[in-house]
């Protein structure tokens, strides 16, 4: 665990006290950030929270990296931690091995053991990151769900959790209900199931860990009640539920989403610069209730961001907040000082150390033009390669353009149309990143 307490990138909070005043708090810290959706008796829960207690939240492997979406409920179990309670990131080693109904419209399609094996192990490493294991009075807890599931026999398992379930009750859950209605999808008698193993990770959780709560996305309101009904039928205890909301973006689209696909938490699916850009660019309509969503930026510093972006939205500081907060926190400062300075590049920032991955990343949103490589090995000069490159439609033209200062090879200005071009120009063996005036970028590709 050494290894990831490194990578924490805030710090965490002086450790709570067992007195109520500072105990207190978390629901109103989740309701002005606007993260709770629904509670089971609430007035029971909030008198609950007065004094420290265990909660949890599942994740199943149904893929190899948790993304922006999963942060939600994440950064929330690291909210409840910095004000003294204990979280629990569950790894669903065994529900994802059939797969949550909540939300689909669909028959989910069974992973293999070796995909759901190597998937657990990515998720685990990035639950352990974003989670204190370290400090002293309130760790956190990395489990498995597959621990306690696995050895049961199918007899016992319906004999002592079956049987607490009413399928009246069941398929009245929205999870199921959903699909009973579209006949045509309809739904297997295993994601059917699903509840009850959720419902018995609680049960387990409330038994072997005294945890009470859980937290989950509205879309778990159904499993986590179940979990409820079956910690007071089987333990007679009353254990609570809190869901967070569902983000949607105000212009209608799923968050979290690209054209280009999911934005992930891991580096190798979604570049940092991705990364990074994907926030950036947040709606303006929107950037305010991301920055409560996701950063742990206190109510302080978010009012005085939302003063600046009512004065200057076209300043973007809001969205440059954002971007450089949730970077930091996923990948270091350092990933992150690289994003930033690749994100200056198409404003004509320094080159200088950027990797070929960022480069790449980049390039993606400009035009280029392939130019054979042999052009290098005859005097091959500045303008030669403006026309070449169509970014002037003469010799002429260009040699105007370039003694005028218009013209910049790797963000730098050039004003002899007459110098050289060879190897010794080009980035990562084969590009020259040219730009005609201030904003009109093209890249150059030797092939
Ligand atoms: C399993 C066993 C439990 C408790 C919970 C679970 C998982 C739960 C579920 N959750 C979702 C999920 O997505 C895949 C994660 C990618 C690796 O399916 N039945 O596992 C999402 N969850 C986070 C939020 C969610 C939910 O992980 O709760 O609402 C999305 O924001 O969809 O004992």
């Amino acid at each position: 665990m050494n290894r990831n307490r490194r990578r924490l990138s805030i710090d965490f909070a002086p450790k709570a006290t067992q007195d109520g005043a500072s105990m207190t708090g978390i629901l109103e810290e989740l309701s002005w950030r606007g993260l709770v959706d629904n509670t089971t008796d609430e007035e029971a829960l909030g008198k609950r929270l007065e004094t420290p207690t265990t909660l949890y939240c599942g994740f199943d492997p149904t893929a190899d990296s948790l993304h922006v979406g999963n942060l939600v409920p994440l950064l929330a179990l690291r909210r409840f931690q910095l004000l003294g309670h204990s979280p629990i990131a569950l790894a669903g080693g065994a529900t994802g091995s059939i797969g949550d109904p909540s939300g689909k419209s669909a028959e989910r399609q069974l992973l293999t053991r070796d995909i759901l094996n190597a998937n657990i192990a990515k998720v685990k490493t990035q639950l352990a990151r974003l989670l204190d294991f370290e400090t002293e009075v309130n760790p956190a807890r990395l489990l498995d769900n597959a621990d306690w599931t696995a050895g049961i026999s199918y007899l016992d398992f319906l004999r002592d959790v079956g049987k607490h379930f009413s399928v009246n009750m069941m398929v009245s859950k929205e999870s199921v209900r959903a699909r009973m209605e579209d006949r045509e999808t309809g739904i297997s008698y295993t994601e059917f199931s699903y509840m009850l193993l959720q419902a018995f990770d609680f049960y387990h959780l409330r038994n072997e860990f005294n945890c009470e709560i859980q937290i989950g996305g509205s879309d778990q309101w159904g499993n986590i009640t179940a979990g409820i009904e079956l910690s007071r039928k089987k333990l007679s205890q009353t254990v609570y539920g809190i869901t967070l909301p569902l983000i949607t973006n105000s212009d209608g689209s799923k968050f979290g989403k690209t054209a280009a696909g999911a934005i992930w938490l891991d580096p190798n699916k979604t570049s940092v610069y991705r990364f990074y850009q994907f926030w950036i660019r947040t709606d303006d309509r929107d950037v305010l209730r991301y920055l409560k969503y996701f950063t742990f930026l206190s109510q302080e510093e978010i009012a005085d961001l939302e003063q600046q972006h009512a004065e200057a939205p076209e300043r973007r500081t809001a969205q440059k907040a954002l971007a450089i907060a949730m970077t930091t926190m996923i990948h270091g400062q350092e990933a992150t000082d690289e994003a930033l300075k690749a994100s200056q590049i198409l404003f004509g920032g320094d080159l200088q150390g950027i990797t070929e991955a960022t480069f790449n990343d980049i390039i993606n949103e400009i035009p280029s033009v392939v130019i054979p490589k042999e052009n290098l090995e005859n005097d091959y000069t500045l303008v030669d390669l403006v026309v070449e490159a169509k970014l002037c439609p003469s010799k002429g033209q260009a040699r105007k353009d370039i003694a005028g200062g218009g013209i910049n090879l790797n963000n730098n200005r050039q004003q002899d149309p007459l110098t050289n071009i060879n190897s010794e120009q080009l980035l990562f063996g084969r590009f020259i990143l040219l730009r005609k005036g201030k904003k009109n970028y093209l890249l150059a590709s030797f092939e």
